[in-house]
Parts: structure tokens; sequence; C-alpha cells
């Protein structure tokens, strides 16, 4: 069983303090771990905490030498390249690729080159030997400052070896310590807690406490983490309330597909709105409550139009509609949240919301069968295009985001609608960020909205920025049993707005 570091610093202390005991001085630490067996990093970690409870007294001073690199003690072994060359090399001559073949390429490079320097070959396709024999001065040297005979021969070649990274300097203190103002052959160890018994007798009294080390570092407690996409949500909440949005209740998964999908003016034929997209509710199946006006008017929107629409001229199903489903996107709450807000006098609203939804798609890198959406609207008289462009240039600067690029796009409730790209400087290629658009006249004029009041709106995952940030590439290592608690534990925070 290995010795435990704490024995062997132990055996050290003793060693010390018994050495000195004897001869009242420790000159050189370094000779002194050697002759103990002890390395000398334990030695020195001793020798400062009985410096530390005045055990001992010390000097240091730092001494250094030049020791063999790893390529180094290698040619020391087998000799320099170039003698190894020049030995490859028969007297008749050899070619180039013989040679090489016959001494490896590392060996034929670094060889060549110092073995014409010295003029013992001539390069060339063919190579010869200029000289009949050679010595390998190099290997003489490493080996005379291996053997640490560091005399002015060596020396003049120093500056050689250390330009051909075979010898490096190397530093090290030696210590040398007296007897100190509380020296003692044996340290006891000072108390660093008390038993009941030595409480009880008052024994406490009389024995040496443990210093108080305010620089050790605390055991970090066990404590929980925030999940990487709760640190990223915590960043998104922070931006939209400084930018003057309420953020909207999210707490029901279940939503009726009239919420989802109807009052969002999305056909019930939508391919989206079959079981393929959308997981559907066994139990309840179906919704208890719709407001019935509304859905009149939702019903009447999609059916024959109205407000300057066409409307989709199909036959409407209230039964579609009551269907149960999870969630696919939060713009189902910002439905409520608006037709609520129309019940009311009219007053500007900026809402979001960041909640998990729900789609009934294949699993891949970046896809899994729910994530979080991040949905910002807001609702005003006379809002434009430019004001929807507006609010994402600033909503996305906060992110560290800019020159923002729009490609249209289609989506049942918005008109017009557009995805959102950026240029991403660290993945060199455009982003697709998000998507948005401006709610149609076919969702809020049913719910009551006057005809100038105008929604913008957009949305985007929160996963995707997250695995940006935290340099995931998979979906399933964010998020999931699969996820490795390690992440989580040593994530840092997350910075967005700096340069992502
Ligand atoms: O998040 C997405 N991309 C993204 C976002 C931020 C980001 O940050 C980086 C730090 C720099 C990086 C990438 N997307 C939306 C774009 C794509 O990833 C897309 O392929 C996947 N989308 C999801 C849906 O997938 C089926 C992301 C998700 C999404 C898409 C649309 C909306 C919300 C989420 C919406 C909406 C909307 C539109 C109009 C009105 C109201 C809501």
């Amino acid at each position: 069983m290995a010795e435990q570091d704490s024995d062997v610093k132990a055996k050290a202390e003793s060693s010390i303090l018994k050495h000195l005991n004897f001869e009242n001085e420790i000159s050189n630490s370094r000779d002194f771990s050697a002759t103990i067996g002890i390395d000398h990093k334990t030695v020195e970690d001793v020798i400062k905490s009985l410096h530390g409870s005045e055990f001992v007294i010390y000097e240091v001073h730092s001494e250094e030498r030049w020791k063999l690199t790893k390529e180094g003690e290698q040619y020391a072994a087998d000799g320099s390249p170039e003698f190894q060359l020049f030995s490859a090399v028969p007297p008749q001559g050899i070619s180039k690729e013989d040679l090489k073949k016959k001494t490896g390429a590392a060996i034929f490079e670094l060889g060549s080159k110092n073995a014409a320097k010295n003029k013992w070959i001539n390069m060339g396709n063919f190579i010869t030997r200029k000289v009949e024999s050679v010595e390998d001065q190099a290997k003489q040297i490493l080996l005379l400052i291996k053997g640490k005979v560091i005399d002015e021969e060596t020396m003049k070649n120093i500056k050689v070896m250390k330009t051909r990274n075979l010898i490096e300097l190397e530093r090290w203190n030696v210590y040398s310590l007296k007897k100190g103002p509380k020296f003692k052959v044996e340290r006891e160890k000072p108390l660093g807690d008390f038993t009941r018994e030595q409480l009880q007798s008052g024994e406490w009294k009389k024995m040496e406490l443990k210093e108080y080390n305010f620089n050790a570092y605390p055991l970090l407690p066990d404590i929980g983490h925030l999940h990487p996409l709760l640190k990223v949500r915590e960043q998104f909440s922070k931006i939209f309330i400084e930018m003057g949005f309420e953020e909207m209740p999210t707490n029901n998964y279940v939503e009726s597909s009239f919420w989802n999908f109807d009052a969002l003016f999305q056909p019930q034929q939508h391919p989206a709105r079959d079981s393929h997209d959308t997981f559907f509710l066994e139990a309840p199946s179906t919704t208890k409550s719709v407001p019935e006006d509304y859905l009149g008017k939702v019903k009447t929107v999609h059916e024959v139009g109205g407000y300057g629409s066409t409307g989709y001229k199909y036959a409407w199903s209230r039964e579609e509609a009551n269907k149960n489903v999870l969630r696919t996107h939060t713009t189902a709450v910002s439905a409520r949240m608006l037709y609520s807000l129309a019940q009311r006098s009219f007053s500007p609203r900026k809402y979001f919301s960041i909640d998990r939804v729900f789609r009934n798609e294949a699993v891949d890198r970046t896809h899994l069968a729910e994530f979080h959406q991040i949905e910002g609207l807001i609702c005003d008289r006379g809002l434009t295009l430019g004001d929807l462009m507006g609010v994402l240039d600033a909503f996305f600067a906060r992110l560290g985001i800019s020159n923002l690029t729009y490609k249209a796009t289609y989506n049942p409730y918005t008109s017009p609608s557009m995805e959102i790209y950026s240029y991403h400087e660290g993945l060199k290629k455009l982003v697709e960020i998000g998507n948005s658009g401006m709610f149609r006249p076919e969702m809020l004029r049913p719910m009551g909205f006057p005809e100038d009041v105008n929604v913008i709106a957009w949305g985007l995952s929160l996963e995707r920025p997250t695995m940006i940030l935290y340099g995931i590439d998979n979906i399933r290592d964010l998020f999931g049993h699969k996820v490795d608690l390690g992440l989580i534990k040593k994530n840092p925070i997350c910075r967005l707005g700096t340069d992502n």
C-alpha cells in the first residue's frame, strides 16, 4: 500500500528534527532529502510548515544546472544524429534514398545537416564519406553535462546544445536550516479539533492549537448547480425584463388545439396538426373550456375569412379544436395572453415567454422531442415590420449578435414572416438564430383588437444558443438522462452579450 503522503511528511519531519537535534543545522536540504530518500518537494513543504510553528529557521537560495532534454537523453544514449548518420554511410557511399531508409527520416533530416556542416560527408543524391572516422563530440558533451561536468570545454558548447534543444536549465531551491525559537525534537500535532475528553479535562489548555490557515481552500460544499440551460434562460429573461417585457405564465404544457393552432389561424388540415408532429393526449383527450363567442369568430375566420381575409374555405371542426395536445410552441400562450388583453380596454404590451414545447420530431444532434422556446411580442397601435426589425436589432445586440439578415418565410399565424440570420465568427457561417413576423389580422381581429393594433413577435430556441455558448455539439449532452453532471458542476457562468 503506497506510503500515504502524510506518512512521508511525518517521516521527513522526524528526520529533520532528529538531525537538527544532533547537528544543530542542515546546510543543504537537497543533499539531506537525498540521504533520507524523500523527494525534495515534500522536505520543502515540511521545512515551511516547521518554520510556520517556529521549530526551525531557514535560508533559501536557488541553484541551477543544465540537464538533458528527452531528446538529449536519447542522443547521449544512441549517439548524435550526425554520428548515427555518418556511421550509416558505408565507405563506398550510399544513395540518399537508401541512407534515409537506413537511418529513418528524423535522424536523416537532423543528421545530414550537421554531418555536412561538420564536413563529414558529401551530400547529394549519392552520399559519401569525406573523412575516415569521426568523433561524436555532441554525445561526449551531452554525457559531460549529464555527468554535471560543466568545464570550460562544455561551457563553450552549452549554447549549441541549447539551440539544438538537447539541454535545458533546471533551477531549484536549496534550504539551509537551523533550530527555531520553539524547536523541539518532536512536534506533537497541533490540535485542529478537540475531543470531548480534552474539553472536559481542560487538557486542551496546555496543548498546541493548530493555526487557522485562512488561505486554506474550503471544501466546496456539494451545493446544487444551475443547469447550463437555466443559466442561459436567466440571461435571456434578464434581457427581456431590461427591455421592459413582462413574462407570460407558461405553466401549462397541456394545451387545447384551439389555443395551440386554431386561435393562431392554423388550418385544421395543416401537416403540423397531425400526430407525426404533435403529441395528442389520450386523457384528458379534450379540453373543457373555450370562450364560446370567441370560438365562433375563430370558426368564421377559418371558414370564410373576414377582416380582408378569404379564410381557408373548409368546414371547421369543433371536435378537432377540442383535442388536447402537448403545446408545440409557446405562441399558444401568446394567443391566450393577447385574447385576454383584447377583452380589456387596449393598452400596449410587451410580453415574453421561455418554456418547454413539445414536437413529435425525429431526435438528432440538434433536435429532441422537446425544447425550450423563447418568444417575445409587442402589441401596439401602428406597429410595422420596421419596428420588428428594430426590436430584433436591440434584442440580439444584447446577445452580442449584430448585422442581422432576414429571409422571408411562412408561418400560418404571421404575415409577413422572416427567418433571422447572423454571421457567426466562431462557426464561420450564417446561423439561423430565430423566426419572426407580424401576427395576422385573422388571428388578432377575432380576439377583438381594433384594426390599427398590430403585434410583432419573434421566437428562437434556448438550446441552440446554450449549445453554442458551452461548445456542446450534441443536444443529448445538454438535456436528458445522459447529461454528465460534471458538465453541470464545472460549467462556468455564461456571459451573453460578450463576444459569443
Ligand atoms: O434558435 C434558433 N437558432 C439559434 C438561436 C440563437 C443562437 O445563439 C447563438 C449564440 C449565438 C443560435 C441559434 N433557431 C430556432 C433556428 C434554428 O436552430 C432552427 O433550425 C430550429 N429552431 C427551432 C424549431 O425547430 C423546429 C429554433 C427553434 C424555433 C424556431 C422558431 C421559433 C421558435 C423556436 C419561432 C417563432 C415565432 C415566429 C413568429 C412569431 C412568434 C414566434
